[in-house]
């Protein structure tokens, strides 16, 4: 046992924790399970959260101060943007072609739809989602721009405000290249040791990832108290899994053409990452362990990954873009045919491509920007609650589904940037801790 891999360990606690739930649900041990198993899931994100600042900090600001060249800054930047922006329109188009090739909305019965309408329409976590889309709303048409610029980086990193904490990381390295090296050193080598501090606490709280992923599993599977609409709903779950199965498939592709890499190699080195974007839905709270995976056994330089991982999680979120495509088209299959205009779609592309942007990388925050993409396309605000709760009963697990999709995104592009700045080690150095783990 000692010398398995990470992944296997993780993936036997994910198995054990899906197995206690379905007892626990058999036993209606509910309430034992969030009483006493669920903490240690939620204590296990914590902790991931808590290093996620620091971790942005000090490798945005390290590796933005080893690039040595500003224009450097720019060229690694707009290549960045433009794969980011590329995958996300490859994953919408994929998304639109499955559910309008296979129509899982369209023949719903009207009794599925009227017990879907009772049971969720009114649900806390759909009324929730409806409240923070319009909070977005009525917000100005710029305030997303204005909210990249903090006005006091304690309080933005107290709110765990990537987009405003990695502004401040790039402005603290740009200026510590103008400063020049004599000045700049003494910070430089804070943040460069305080990389090497957090960099060993993610190899320290990994240790529990397999015990905690066993809790946060229980905890998803004891939530699961509808199965017969879940069955009703199958066939839009398997359109959304379909595609992000065939995202996979592209960034493998990605992998193999562009970067000249082995992708089995590729999933073996990212599996821990995505299996904890799976447990934990948050591509925030799995990035201190994408950043890890990318930098110390997928051989991306830190000057890349500090950059491009960090605002991929904020910014680029093809699984998220992929579901909204699928689920906007859905709802309408279901209760809004006429707004099937290929016009919309072409909106849809655009909308979504924007929403994934400006979703937060926490757990249903795709749900929220879907909200977005439905007003942007004139949907009737009266069928807004009931579109929501059409496909509320099966979003978390395809939430976790899309993670893993925006996760493997995210160390792809770094990958493909890395690649072609000639900033990718053939032989990265696993730590020490590795001979706890065969790799
Ligand atoms: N859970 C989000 C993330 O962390 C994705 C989503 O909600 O769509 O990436």
């Amino acid at each position: 046992m000692k010398k398995l891999a990470l992944h296997w360990k993780i993936i036997i606690g994910m198995v054990l924790g899906i197995i206690f739930g379905f007892i626990m649900n058999s036993v209606s041990g509910q309430q034992f399970v969030t009483d006493w198993i669920a903490p240690f899931g939620t204590i296990f994100i914590n902790l991931l959260k808590l290093i996620a600042v620091p971790l942005i900090l000090a490798s945005l600001i390290k590796g933005i101060s080893d690039l040595k060249d500003i224009s450097k800054i720019r060229d690694m930047g707009l290549r960045t943007i433009a794969i980011y922006v590329g995958t996300t329109l490859v994953a919408i188009i994929i998304g639109l072609s499955i559910v309008n090739l296979v129509k899982p909305g369209t023949g719903m019965p009207q009794d599925t739809i009227e017990k879907i309408k009772i049971k969720y329409e009114n649900d806390a976590g759909v009324t929730d989602k409806l409240a923070k889309a319009s909070a977005q709303q009525d917000a100005g048409p710029l305030q997303a721009l204005v909210d990249i610029f903090p006005s006091n980086i304690f309080q933005a990193m107290g709110e765990a405000k990537m987009l405003q904490i990695i502004f401040f990381a790039l402005f603290v390295g740009i200026c510590l290249l103008l400063i020049g090296e004599k000045k700049a050193k003494p910070m430089i080598d804070i943040f460069d040791s305080l990389n090497e501090v957090v960099m060993k606490m993610v190899d320290l709280i990994m240790l529990f990832a397999p015990y905690a992923v066993f809790a946060l599993m229980a905890n998803v599977i004891i939530a699961f108290d509808d199965t017969e609409i879940l069955l009703k709903l199958l066939q839009y779950a398997l359109c959304v899994v379909g595609g992000l199965l065939l995202m996979i498939g592209f960034y493998l592709i990605l992998i193999k053409v562009f970067v000249k890499k082995s992708p089995m190699w590729f999933l073996n080195k990212i599996s821990p990452a995505q299996l904890l974007a799976f447990s934990t839905s948050s591509s925030a709270a799995t990035l201190p362990v994408t950043m890890e995976r990318v930098e110390e056994h997928l051989g991306v330089d830190k000057e890349v990954s500090g950059f491009v991982l960090p605002v991929g999680a904020t910014v680029n979120m093809d699984g998220t873009s992929l579901y909204q495509g699928i689920a906007a088209v859905f709802i309408m299959q279901v209760i809004w045919p006429d707004g099937l205009t290929f016009t919309n779609q072409l909106i849809i592309v655009l909308t979504a491509l924007l929403a994934s942007i400006g979703s937060a990388a926490v757990p249903s925050a795709g749900m929220v920007m879907l909200v977005i993409v439905l007003e942007s396309i004139g949907f009737p605000a009266e069928l807004l609650p009931i579109g929501l709760a059409l496909i509320f009963a099966v979003d978390r697990p395809l939430d976790m589904c899309r993670t893993v999709v925006n996760v493997t995104g995210d160390a792809t592009v770094s990958m493909m940037v890395a690649k072609s700045l000639n900033k990718l080690h053939d032989d990265p150095r696993p730590k020490e801790w590795d001979d706890h783990y065969e790799e």
